[in-house]
């Protein structure tokens, strides 16, 4: 504490702000929305882990103008700049201490709606299966679209700040949200009702659902835990510490489902690690000892037996082949990727992946006699190309700058690829998946940032993203490239079709 103390002193004296009492202000001020111990409550966290999302002066902005259409009000009149400084640099400081999160607290938040009432069949007369929903970070919905005629049929509140794919139920019916703050949202497609809420983690990075719909495993930065939920009524399952084999404690990069193997598959950030998490009857056994092992009693009385696999480099994001054999995985400091095959538990082989490859976007194709993987990077202006059989890259395409996103669809002759930062955040660029080409760009709207596309059940149409605050959905026809129609969206920052889903279309990312 006396740490914190000095260095929170030490950061007010140099910036001048010497005679402000941010302890005091957020006390006033923020504790009662935000929590005393900053973890939230009403509001978000406000922590750096939760804040680093508000780049620059923004969140002195937010404090002097509060937040428009939610709670947060405006500050400027009540405190001076440098008191709002203070303040900011004050929440912006790592917390010293967190409070213990085990299965009991989690448990506690649980919240169900007491209006929920359960419909027997959808309560609309569109195609259940062709709902897209759109994540809308600008002021935290999510915005449940008819997939043929793009009619809003419901509009509700999510937890601050979604990350993340929602996760989809087998059958499609409901969806699972998931927040920075560790909130996971259960709603209710048939129903356009909310289920509940509960909060697995304290700063969480994802989701994914077991094949079976049953649980539900969060992947958590705060505390170092991975959480397992029941599908059913989100009441914790297993809550498990995240320790490397020599006990580093690690947090969890991400997790996805690998449906063949009825296993969660999840990467250590601090620890070079993969661990596969069994969820089915009859977890594999394996006949080797020297990198894996299986945790805890007879796994008919553990149902989450894990198994360990050291990876000869950390992994923060990775993707899987569509067998789930594969696993091709890149660290964001590395130059290069690597393949771990997940049946015998080792690195197959190297990838050529510099400029931090962003794989959880990565798509897959038929190409010619092979399979490609496509993924954009997050500092170069490239779309790498890799041929699943031989892990060559195949291509480099050169874009208008580094992306975030990538989408396409088995009806779809045509990859959508955004240029996420610099100059050209603008555009859109369409590749053929046969010549690899750029065949058009598209730029929307002149200066606005556009990512993200997702295409309707039948690949007829693909839904492109403008990333504002006051922005769009805007619907392309997906053979023409013509604009057929747009949809004003609060900063719609994902869009996710039910069927290509849950069919885990290979032009999406699962
Ligand atoms: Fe994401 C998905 C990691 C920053 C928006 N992002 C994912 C996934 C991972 C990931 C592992 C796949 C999870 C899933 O869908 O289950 N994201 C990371 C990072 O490591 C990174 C670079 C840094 C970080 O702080 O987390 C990062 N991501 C961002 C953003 O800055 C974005 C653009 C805005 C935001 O909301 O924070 C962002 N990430 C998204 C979105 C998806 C996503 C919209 C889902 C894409 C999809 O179509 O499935």
């Amino acid at each position: 504490m006396i740490r914190f103390i000095v260095l929170i002193s030490a950061l007010l004296l140099s910036s001048g702000l010497a005679n402000a009492d941010p302890a005091g202000i957020f006390n006033d001020a923020c504790a009662d929305c935000h929590g005393a111990n900053r973890l939230g409550g009403t509001g978000p966290a406000l922590i750096p882990q939760t804040l680093k999302r508000m780049r620059g002066p923004n969140l002195e902005k937010v404090i002097m103008n509060g937040r428009a259409a939610t709670q947060m009000p405006a500050f400027a009149d009540v405190y001076s700049k440098d008191e709002i400084a203070a303040l900011a640099a004050y929440i912006r400081q790592p917390l010293e201490e967190l409070p213990e999160w085990g299965a009991e607290q989690i448990a506690e938040t649980l919240t169900l709606n007491r209006d929920y009432l359960p419909a027997t069949k959808p309560v609309f007369s569109a195609d259940p299966m062709n709902i897209t929903l759109v994540v809308e970070t600008g002021d935290h919905h999510v915005s449940v679209l008819d997939g043929d005629t793009f009619e809003v049929l419901d509009r509700f509140e999510t937890p601050f700040a979604v990350h993340g794919g929602p996760k989809f139920s087998p059958d499609g019916r409901y969806v699972f949200i998931m927040s920075r703050d560790g909130w996971v949202q259960k709603y209710d497609i048939w129903s356009l009702q909310k289920v509940g809420r509960v909060r697995a983690g304290l700063n969480s990075r994802n989701i994914a659902i077991s094949h079976d719909g049953k649980w539900l495993a969060v992947a958590n930065y705060l505390p170092n835990l991975l959480t397992i939920l029941s599908t059913d009524d989100l009441s914790v399952a297993s809550v498990r510490e995240v320790k490397g084999k020599d006990g580093t404690p690690s947090r969890i990069s991400a997790v996805y489902q690998a449906p063949p193997r009825e296993s969660f598959v999840l990467a250590l950030k601090d620890v070079p690690e993969i661990w596969e998490v069994f969820y089915g009857p009859n977890p594999p056994h394996y006949g080797f000892a020297h990198d894996w092992r299986i945790e805890g009693p007879a796994p008919q009385t553990t149902p989450f037996p894990i198994r360990k696999i050291t990876t000869p480099d950390y992994l923060d994001d990775f993707f899987f082949d569509q067998s789930y054999e594969y696993v091709m995985g890149a660290s964001r400091s590395g130059e290069g990727g690597q393949v771990i095959d997940l049946v015998i538990g080792q690195k197959i082989a190297d990838l050529d992946l510099p400029g931090m490859p962003h794989l959880g976007s990565g798509i897959t194709w038929n190409h010619g006699e092979t399979t490609v993987m496509a993924t954009p990077h997050l500092k170069d202006g490239t779309v790498s190309v890799i041929d699943m059989k031989s892990w060559e890259t195949v291509k480099r395409i050169e874009t208008l700058g580094p992306g975030f996103f990538m989408r396409s669809h088995e009806n779809s002759p045509y990859v959508w690829a955004d240029v996420f930062f610099g100059p050209n955040k603008d555009v859109m660029h369409v590749i053929d998946k046969q010549s690899l080409e750029i065949v058009k760009t598209l730029r929307p709207v002149e200066g606005a940032t556009v990512a993200h596309v997702e295409f309707t059940r039948d690949g007829r149409y693909a839904l492109v993203s403008v990333w504002e605050d006051e922005g769009a959905v805007i619907v392309y026809d997906a053979a023409t490239l013509e604009e057929v129609k747009r949809l004003p969206m609060r900063k719609p920052s994902g869009k996710y079709n039910v069927w290509n889903k849950i069919t885990f279309s290979e032009g999406t990312s699962h």
